[in-house]
Order: structure tokens, then C-alpha cells, then sequence
């Protein structure tokens, strides 16, 4: 694979291949992932052809094979080190590719002695959705809540002719482990709906630029499509006719694109058409996809984000956050096999702090697969720094039960893992180039959920950044961690405080507007007065949404006292005087973190201007730049929080700052 001329190499530059490229190595296997491996090392050798000795021909220092009777199973892979050869065996071409991007992570390292290891991912599905359109929309663009640019797939209303770029981002996501992709938006709008039809063909276009890395396509359909597209006169999941269209549509997506992934649908939601319009429930309408799947192995995404989005907000009873428990816990193990409730990680909406959904432990017969936002819309947009690896960690490693550590064995029964992309055709990918590091950290939580964060920070900076190039690594690796590793909580201080959640400006979601939504239909509300301010979700006396977790999080949540520090403003309405664990009370701990979070942008800004003689220039600057308006942006939010709360409260700071 050769590098693509200006755009940027992200974890995959030249440099990371080094170890691959400067040593004899022989592919053995056929079939075209292996196929794909052999391209990959004979790229590596021609890169470092000028510093290498090797012949390519008997001796080898790396061995990739495929190798029957292994028990890595699907898309695992052993490895093997005695110090003079190191040795990939995979009983499946993806493992052997999976394992090749193993040993570039590795790099010199994978050349030592070591004891033989089997690796394999935690999740079958590790999968990305695009929220692209086709069309540019008049108001959503052509990447709905995209801070990355255009569409990677899309252009002026068709697939885009040169899918070169598309190769090289399956290759980018290959390496961290990605093996399934959304290649619309779940908003399906009318032109996007004809890509199940008439218009397969140019999904078929991006499918076969994913496939040689192991990516399965999927797409996001119209419930109504039968209508849309068919000419039908319902959509309703029990009638014969729509039954028969679904098969026939499922058919002949997979004629042209046999290894097709399956639908994701988004259905009753922010005007999506569903089943209750028909007086059908959500498992009659997933089950209906999933049977006309099921004859070709395809699996149906059905998104639990269901909620009432014309809501009074005078009335204090309906509680947005409840929605997908009420509407999806009673229909648990009537899901076919085949069907995945797609939840997204929290009651609400990827806010920087909520608590895990209580649907992920609740649904003990239905496969459930949860979803993140790798794109950044309410954690800063791609202007700033905001590394979501340790939020996602949080979310992995909650337990239902109130154990200890991640559930492996309950996320791999699951339906896998699922993220809302943030890269598009900008030259870095994701516009931020530090946001590089979401799109790698959540691949590589996938398949293996129990990763450390800080590992995989380390991890993603010497791929992209190759440190040991560089004049001075130590600074290097060591600025690096500086910016990126308490970015979320950074982020976290700044704007909405204590899990109270959304404070932004309406629509586009950047920027503090604090009762932006306090007064809308959406049920976001954070219910500020004079008082206090949260939102009373307990059993005893709010929503009761407290209820719907397992003991112990249901007891922890209930109370105040109990209630963790930084979701207390989620679960319970408090006085500002009201006392923290921390031992600070709610207003003195707005106003300190507000005031504090600024200043830690001040400092990753200088951190990251000491950077300039050691970051190529083009990488510097853009980063530079996105780092005056974080600043600026932090600033907006300190400020107008601050001085809400003080307007609010009439209480003073303690330290005497200035607030407005
Ligand atoms: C694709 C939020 C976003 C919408 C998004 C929706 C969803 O409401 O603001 O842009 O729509 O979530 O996840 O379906």
C-alpha cells in the first residue's frame, strides 16, 4: 500500500513499518486477505529496500501462515517468538492479517524472545457507522454532526469515482482491529433510501475497497423503504407483501455484494419511520429485517435511541432518560438471533458524563451491542482535545452486578461494539489530528475491552508519532501524554457540570447555551433555580429511573449521599450548598472546575507549542491552531457557566475570582 500523496499517514506512517520492512519475512496462505498481507510486506520492503538486507527468498525472520487446527478461531491469530524467527499462524486469513498489524505494533520488539501467545478479539463485531449522506443535506450536511470534512464515500450525490482514499482508510481501521462499517447515515433520507435498490451498486463500489481488509459492509435502511421504494402501501412488519419485499431487497443486495453485513435501522426516532405506526412493536419490526437477513448469514442493527423528542417540558414526569429501558426491556428474548439492539452507552446522548444505559444489563436474552461517538459533537467537535479511550474504558468496565472489571464473557455474547466515526475527507482524518487517537483507541477496545487506556495512548503515539525518529523522544512521548491522557476530564471541567449534561447552543451542540435546551421538546433539562439544580431520577420522589439498574447501582444511585460525585447532578436535584464527597460544595465545585479546566487548556497549549522542533509542521500547526480556539472556546465556557451559577445562586466564589 502506498502512501496517499498529502494526506496524512495517521498510524500507519512509513516509519511504523520499519521492522516489517527491513527484515526477510514470507507469507504463506492463500486467498485474498492473505493476498493483502503479501502487498503489505512486499510495500514494507520496497520502502526500506535501500537499508535492508534481505532476499525475500528461503530464511525468514517473520512467518505468516495459515495454519489448520489452530484454536485462535475466527480472526485470531498465535504468535510465537524464539528470538531467530517469529512466527504468525492463523486458522483464518483475517487473523493473519490481524496478526501482521500485530507485530507493526510490536515492531522491533516483536523480534525478541517471548513466550507464545494466542490473540484474539474479545467481540466479533467491532464495527464503525458513518453518519454520511449521499445528498448534501440543507441543514445536516453531508456528514451529520461530521467535524472531518466531506464524505469519504460520498460526493455531489453519488458514490465517489477515485475510492482510493477508501482503501487507505480500510487499511487505517484494519490495523486497529475494525471489521464492520455503516456506510450511511441512519437518518435515512430519500435519496439515501434507493442504496438498498436501484443505487446497490455503487455500495457495492465502497465494499470492494473494504473487503481485502476484512471489512464487511452494512447499511442503514428505511423502515419504509417498502413503501418508499416498492410501491407497497404499508410498511407493516406482519403483512405478507412487506414480508416478501424485505427478502427480495436482502436477495439482491447480496447478489451484488456477497459478504454484505446487514442493515442498521433507526426506527420511531427524531422522525424516523418504525413499527408503531402500524401498531407493531420493535422486535416485530427488527425480527422482520433479521428473517429476510438470516438466509445469508446478514444481521440487523436496530437502534434502542427511541424516545419522545416532542416532549412539554413543564411536566417532570416523562424522563427522556428512561426511554429505551421502558420501550426495549419488556421485549427481551423476543429478538431473533440475528438481531442486535443497538444501545447507545448512556440514557441520553453521548453527553461527556452520564451514567451507563440500563438497557446494556438488562437485556440478558437479546444481543446487545453498545454504541459510542467517536465524532466528537458534544465533547468538543474535533476543535478540541478530548481522548474518550478512559470514558469508554468506564463504559466497558461497568459491571451490572457491582463487580469488579470488565464482563468480557457478557460483551462477547453481545452484539460487539459500535462507534459513531469522526473521520471524513479532511487531510488528518478526523480534523484534529489528536482525534486520530479516538478512531484507533476504540478499535482496539473492541477487541480487547479490558485495555488500558494509557497503554493504548502510548500505543497510538509511537505508530503515528515514531518517537525514536525523533530529536528528543523522552519530550516527545512525554508532551504527548501530557495533552491527550486527562483530556475528557479536562473537557469535563469546563463545560456542563456534575452529569448535568447538554448546556449547549441548540442545534449545531457547540459552544455553552446553558438553557439552550431547558425549555425545548427534547426532555434535556437541567432544572437550574435559585436553589439548586439536577434532575430527580430516584425512585422515591423523581422519574424512577434510578430503578431500572440491578442492585447495587440501583441503591448507589437512589440517594444523594450515595450517589457518585460526578453523576450527581444526573440523578438528584440538590441545594448549591449541597456538600460533595470531595467535601466541596456543588457551587464552589462549579466554580473551581470551570476555573481549573481552563487553566489545564492553558497548559496543554503551551505544552503543545514546546512541540513545534520535534511534530512535522504541517501536523504542528493544525493542532496549534485548533488549540486557540479550545482556548477561546474554554474561556466562553467558564465564563458564562460561572457566571449563570453565580447570577442563579448569588453565592461567591471562595477564592474571590472574577466572575461576570
Ligand atoms: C443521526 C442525536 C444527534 C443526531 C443523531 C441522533 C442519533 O440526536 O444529534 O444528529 O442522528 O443522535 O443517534 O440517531
Amino acid at each position: 500500500m502506498t502512501q496517499l500523496l498529502d494526506v496524512d499517514p495517521a498510524w500507519l506512517p512509513d516509519e511504523a513499518l520499519r521492522a516489517v520492512g527491513t527484515r526477510p519475512v514470507q507469507v504463506l496462505g492463500d486467498g485474498p486477505l492473505v493476498d493483502t498481507v503479501r502487498h503489505e510486506v512486499a510495500a514494507a520492503h520496497a520502502k526500506f529496500a535501500a537499508e535492508a538486507g534481505h532476499s525475500g527468498a528461503v530464511s525468514c525472520d517473520l512467518l505468516l501462515r495459515i495454519a489448520d487446527g489452530g484454536d485462535a478461531g475466527p480472526e485470531g491469530f498465535t504468535l510465537e517468538r524464539d528470538g531467530s524467527r517469529t512466527t504468525v499462524a492463523a486458522t483464518d486469513p483475517a487473523g493473519l492479517l490481524h496478526g501482521f498489524f500485530h507485530v507493526v505494533r510490536l515492531g522491533d520488539a516483536a523480534f525478541t524472545a517471548a513466550p507464545a501467545q494466542t490473540h484474539r478479539p474479545a467481540l466479533a463485531l467491532r464495527m464503525l457507522d458513518h453518519w454520511d449522506n449521499v445528498a448534501v443535506h440543507p441543514v445536516m450536511g453531508q456528514v451529520e454532526r461530521g467535524y472531518a470534512g466531506g464524505s469519504l464515500f460520498w460526493r455531489d450525490g453519488r458514490a465517489r469515482g477515485d475510492l482510493a482514499r477508501v482503501r487507505a482508510y480500510a487499511r487505517l481501521l484494519a490495523a486497529c482491529g475494525i471489521n464492520a462499517l455503516g456506510v450511511n447515515n441512519v437518518n435515512v433520507h430519500e435519496t439515501e433510501a434507493h442504496l438498498l435498490t436501484d443505487r446497490i451498486d455503487e455500495v457495492a463500489a465502497i465494499a470492494r475497497e473494504l473487503s481485502p481488509y476484512g471489512i464487511r459492509v452494512h447499511l442503514s435502511v428505511s423502515f419504509a423503504a417498502p413503501v418508499l421504494l416498492g410501491g407497497l402501501d404499508t410498511a407493516d412488519p406482519h403483512d405478507a407483501a412487506v414480508r416478501a419485499w424485505w427478502r427480495e431487497a436482502a436477495e439482491h443486495v447480496y447478489t451484488h455484494i456477497p459478504d454484505f453485513g446487514g442493515f442498521v435501522v433507526k426506527a420511531d426516532s427524531e422522525g424516523q419511520p418504525g413499527p408503531f405506526a402500524h401498531g407493531r412493536s420493535h422486535a416485530d419490526g427488527a425480527n422482520l429485517l433479521a428473517d429476510a437477513l438470516a438466509p445469508h448469514g446478514g444481521t440487523v442493527h436496530w437502534r434502542a435511541f427511541v424516545y419522545d423528542h416532542r416532549q412539554d417540558w413543564r411536566d417532570r414526569t416523562t424522563d427522556r432518560a428512561r426511554a429505551a429501558y421502558d420501550h426495549f426491556a419488556p421485549l427481551d428474548g423476543r429478538f431473533r438471533d440475528n438481531a442486535i439492539l443497538q444501545v447507545k452507552h448512556g440514557p441520553m446522548d453521548f453527553q461527556v458524563r452520564e451514567p451507563v444505559s440500563p438497557v446494556i444489563g438488562a437485556l440478558s436474552r437479546t444481543r446487545v451491542a453498545v454504541e459510542l461517538q467517536a465524532t466528537q459533537e458534544y465533547t468538543g467537535q474535533q476543535r478540541h482535545v478530548c481522548a474518550l479511550a478512559p470514558a469508554w474504558s468506564e463504559v466497558l468496565r461497568f459491571r451490572p452486578d457491582g463487580a469488579d472489571g470488565p464482563d468480557i464473557g457478557r460483551l462477547a455474547r453481545g452484539g460487539g461494539l459500535v462507534a459513531v466515526s469522526n473521520a471524513g475527507d479532511d487531510p488528518f482524518w478526523t480534523g484534529h489530528p489528536l482525534a486520530q487517537f479516538n478512531l484507533y483507541a476504540f478499535g482496539r477496545l473492541a477487541w480487547q475491552p479490558d485495555a488500558d487506556p494509557d497503554a493504548l495512548l502510548d500505543e497510538w503515539i509511537e505508530l503515528t508519532f515514531t518517537p525514536d525518529r525523533c530529536a528528543d523522544p523522552a519530550r516527545l512521548r512525554s508532551g504527548l501524554r501530557a495533552v491527550l491522557r486527562d483530556s475528557w476530564t479536562t473537557y469535563e471541567k469546563y463545560t456542563a457540570p456534575l452529569g448535568s449534561g447538554f448546556m449547549v447552543q441548540p442545534g449545531h451542540h457547540y459552544g455553552p447555551g446553558i438553557d439552550g435546551y431547558e425549555y425545548s421538546p427534547w426532555g434535556t433539562y437541567h432544572f437550574a433555580d435559585r436553589d439548586g439544580i439536577g434532575v430527580d431520577r430516584s425512585l422515591a420522589t423523581g422519574t424512577g429511573y434510578a430503578a431500572q439498574y440491578a442492585k447495587p447501582w440501583s441503591e448507589t444511585y437512589e440517594t444523594p449521599e450515595s450517589c457518585p460525585d460526578e453523576l450527581l447532578l444526573f440523578f438528584h436535584h440538590v441545594p448549591y450548598g449541597h456538600r460533595l464527597h470531595s467535601g466541596k460544595t456543588v457551587i464552589q465545585h462549579i466554580y473551581d472546575t470551570h476555573f481549573e479546566g481552563v487553566e489545564e487548556v492553558e497548559a496543554a497549549r503551551r505544552t503543545w507549542q514546546s512541540l513545534a522542533d520535534l511534530v512535522a509542521p504541517a501536523r504542528h500547526r493544525r493542532v496549534a491552531e485548533r488549540y486557540e480556539e479550545q482556548l477561546r472556546g474554554a474561556r466562553e465556557w467558564r465564563d458564562q457557566v460561572n457566571s449563570y451559577f453565580l447570577r442563579k445562586s448569588g453565592v461567591p466564589d471562595a477564592g474571590g475570582r472574577r466572575i461576570h
